[in-house]
């Protein structure tokens, strides 16, 4: 039996191969963490499958780290995209000694489990937290795969302005971490701009009828109108706003610009203008070979982040290399260094833990399709 490779100075689990010349391969944990529950679900399950998919490919090929054979565990947790339930699940991570986390897939998550990881010195990389605030904590633990809503909320603004001709919008939020604060991002850009915001309200993220707000929106008559927050709000918004006849274009983040979207706002789909806080799947270098590979094993395309929770998930792994080491401080030391080149393109990290390079692309959808509009590198 060789001897375990020591995660976070404990002795990792083994797995004992059933032979006459049995050999030990070290079991290591990685954590994974979206909503797997609830109305954003399938954005969580396209997240966590594009980390299964990586664990799955790289225990396929084989992991050896220090001359052991390294056999990854993807350990999968849902906080139904609620900030209480994110902290027990991290701690219950870090109870289950895991070596690294990818996720929360939510800025309202990912910040308040920032600490924990923080405090148990293990690596979290979000793939679509957007809020600034996650990574301005000092956390030497904390990094992202995505842009910042400072740099999506005036990416949409100048869209807005420059290509669209907006010059009234209205703004509404979700009041989480994400939604409120991206449309006050936006908000702040779009003023800067010239354009004039003539309100912003707040509605909620389990919300399901918004004619109240939609109705007072359309006697203001705005050009445009700014949904901060989720597909599953607002695909109903956006219908409802076609069904009140509101003429104006509804504009949104990454959280609304998913492939379902069409599903739930229906041919107003066709009104949207949203963008992505990262390179889209077909400009991205690895984008159409990872998408047949997605399709083929989940047998769904991908919704949005999985590219990043997959690319995520090779970063840890790449730090874990370098540092010929499991042993989670030991791949915190090595993550500042990181030069991946993935799916998604290339991957480096400032010293917050933030891009050094995020890009922003923005979408339409036509007959019901996303389609990418253009992208700008931050
Ligand atoms: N960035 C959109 C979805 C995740 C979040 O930031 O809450």
């Amino acid at each position: 039996m060789k001897k375990p490779l020591l995660a976070s100075g404990i002795p990792c689990l083994l797995t004992f191969a059933f032979s006459a010349s049995a050999s030990a391969d070290t079991a290591v944990k990685i954590g994974h963490v979206a909503p797997l529950t609830g109305a954003i679900a399938h954005l969580g399950k396209d997240n966590e499958n594009g980390a299964r998919l990586a664990i799955e490919e790289i225990n396929a090929k084989g992991l050896r780290i220090n001359g052991e054979t390294v056999r990854l565990e993807l350990d999968p947790q849902d906080d139904a995209a609620d900030p209480r339930t994110a902290t027990q699940v991290a701690q219950r991570l870090v109870d289950d000694r895991v070596v690294a986390v990818v996720g929360h897939m939510n800025s309202g998550t990912s910040i308040p489990a920032s600490k924990i990881y923080s405090d148990a010195n293990i690596v979290q990389i979000s793939p679509s937290a957007t809020n600034p605030t996650y990574t301005l904590q000092g956390f030497k633990t904390t990094y992202r795969m995505v842009a910042t809503d400072a740099q999506q909320g005036p990416a949409l603004a100048a869209y807005a302005r420059n290509k669209l001709k907006v010059s009234t919008v209205a703004i509404v939020d979700d009041s989480t971490a994400y939604g409120q604060g991206l449309a006050n991002e936006f908000e702040k850009a779009a003023k800067a701009a010239g354009m004039t915001v003539l309100s912003h309200d707040a509605t909620n993220d389990k919300a399901i009828d918004f004619r109240a707000i939609l109705t007072k929106i359309k006697g203001e008559n705005p050009d445009a109108v700014m949904y901060g927050g989720m597909d599953a709000t607002g695909g109903p918004f956006t219908k409802q706003a076609k069904d009140l006849s509101v003429r104006a274009k509804v504009l949104g983040g990454d959280g609304l610009c998913s492939e379902k979207l069409a599903d739930l706002a229906g041919a107003a789909v066709n009104n949207v203008i949203c963008s992505e806080a990262g390179t889209a799947l077909e400009s991205m270098p690895g984008g159409s070979a990872f998408q047949a590979k997605f399709q083929k094993r989940f047998g769904q395309p991908i919704q949005l982040y999985a590219p990043f929770t997959y690319d995520a998930v090779y970063i840890i792994v790449d730090a874990m290399k370098r540092a010929n080491s499991v042993d989670a401080a030991k791949i915190v030391a090595a993550m500042p260094s990181v030069v991946y080149r993935g799916v998604v393109g290339e991957t480096s990290f400032d010293s917050r833990g933030d891009l050094k390079h995020g890009v922003i692309s923005l979408y339409g959808y036509k007959d019901s399709k996303r389609s990418l509009i253009e992208a700008e590198r931050m």
